[in-house]
C-alpha cells in the first residue's frame, strides 16, 4: 500500500468506515477492504435450475476480465439460444395463442437496471434489457417497442417457434386445458447471480414466461424486485417458478432486505417462501425456487417442492445442487 494510500485509508478508519479509498472514486467497495466481504468465497456464478453450460460461460468470462454484466449477459444467452430449452428464447413455449413472448431484465452493481417485457422474435431478450439500461433514458420497453427498438439497435427478427415447441403447442391445444400450474419439470427460467474478483455483484433474469399463458401476461422475472434484485452493499437474489406468486410478494426484493437485516442467504429463501406459503397454506399444486448471495459471497436457495436445483460455479467448480424445500417432510 502506497503512503498516499494509507493516509486515506487511515482517515477513513477515523471515520469508523472500512471501504478501500477508491470505493470513494467509483462507488464500490474492493477486495480485502471490507472487512465484511470473504474473497475465499468469489468470484462466483450462480444460477437457477440445471444449466453447466450457461454458468461456464459467465465464469469464463470473468477469469478473462469482462465486466460482470457482460457476464451475465453471455451466460444468460446460452439458454436463450438454446433450442431444447423450452423456457427461455428461442424454442420457448408459446402462450395459448401460439406467440413466444419473452421477458429478460438485467441489474449492475451501480444499481441501474433495464428490462424488456412481452418482447416476440428476439432471441436475445437479456442483451434488448441491457441495450434498454444503457442506451435509453427508460429501464423497461414492452412489446411491439421493445421489439422495435431492438431492431434499431441491430438485433435481428427471428421466429422463435420451433417446429418443435409448434408441435407441444398443437398437442396441447387439443384439449386447451389451462391451468396455472407449472409443472416442475418445465422450469427453466434462468435467473443468474455473479459475483466478480472484487466482490460485485449483478443479475439477470430471462424466460419465455408460463407456456400457454394468457396472450399479453407478463411475469416476475423482467419486474424489478420480484424475478430480481441486486444490492451491491447487501446481495442479490433471483427466483423461478410461478411468477404470479413471486410479484405477489416482490420476492427477491424482500430476500435482500431479509439479509440486509442480518439473515443469511438461506433464512432469506426460506422466509421468503415461508411468506408464500402462509397466504395460502392449503395449495400445493405450484412451484418457486429462490437463489441468493450474500456479499460474503455464502449461498441461499430453497424452493416450495422438490424437484428445484441450481447451478455455482464457485472455487473452480461447476457443480449442480439440490437445495431444501419447504415440503420436505411435511
Ligand atoms: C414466469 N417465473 O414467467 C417465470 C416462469 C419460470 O421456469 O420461472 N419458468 O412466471
Amino acid at each position: 500500500m502506497n503512503r498516499r494510500k494509507f493516509i486515506q485509508n487511515t482517515a477513513l478508519s477515523g471515520l469508523g468506515l472500512s471501504v478501500g479509498a477508491s470505493a470513494l472514486a467509483n462507488g464500490l467497495p474492493e477486495k480485502n477492504e471490507n472487512s465484511s466481504l470473504n474473497p475465499d468465497n468469489y468470484p462466483l456464478v450462480i444460477a437457477t435450475w440445471n444449466v453447466p453450460n450457461a454458468v461456464q460461460k459467465a465464469w469464463e468470462a470473468l477469469q478473462k476480465g469482462s465486466s460482470i454484466l457482460d457476464a451475465i449477459e453471455k451466460g444468460c444467452n446460452v439458454e436463450e439460444e438454446d433450442p431444447d430449452n423450452s423456457s427461455v428464447g428461442y424454442g420457448g413455449l408459446p402462450d395459448r395463442d401460439g406467440h413466444v413472448t419473452l421477458d429478460a431484465c438485467l441489474m449492475d452493481e451501480k444499481g441501474n437496471y433495464g428490462s424488456v417485457v412481452f418482447m416476440e422474435n428476439i432471441v436475445n431478450a437479456i442483451s434488448v434489457a441491457r441495450k434498454v439500461m444503457e442506451e435509453t433514458p427508460h429501464v423497461l420497453l414492452a412489446g411491439k417497442g421493445a421489439e422495435e427498438f431492438a431492431v434499431s439497435q441491430g438485433f435481428k427478427r427471428v421466429n422463435l417457434l420451433t417446429d418443435k415447441s409448434k408441435k407441444v403447442w398443437e398437442e396441447w391445444k387439443v384439449k386447451s386445458e389451462y391451468k396455472p400450474i407449472i409443472n416442475i419439470e418445465n422450469h427453466d427460467t434462468i435467473g443468474m447471480l455473479a459475483m466478480d474478483k472484487n466482490g460485485n455483484l449483478s443479475g439477470g433474469c430471462t424466460t419465455s414466461g408460463l407456456a400457454y399463458k394468457m396472450h399479453g401476461r407478463v411475469g416476475d422475472s423482467p419486474i424489478i424486485g420480484s424475478g430480481l434484485f441486486v444490492d451491491n452493499e447487501v446481495g442479490a437474489a433471483t427466483a423461478t417458478g410461478v411468477g404470479e406468486e413471486v410479484l405477489k410478494t416482490v420476492g427477491s426484493f424482500l430476500i435482500v432486505e431479509l439479509m440486509r437485516q442480518g439473515k443469511s442467504p438461506q433464512q432469506a429463501c426460506e422466509e421468503a417462501i415461508e411468506r408464500i406459503m402462509r397466504k395460502q397454506p392449503d395449495r400445493r399444486d405450484f412451484q418457486v425456487g429462490y437463489i441468493a448471495v450474500n456479499k460474503k459471497g455464502e449461498i441461499g436457495a430453497y424452493s416450495i417442492h422438490e424437484g428445484f436445483s441450481y447451478q455455482l460455479y464457485q472455487n473452480g467448480k461447476n457443480k449442480n445442487i439440490k437445495p431444501g424445500f419447504y415440503f420436505e417432510g411435511k
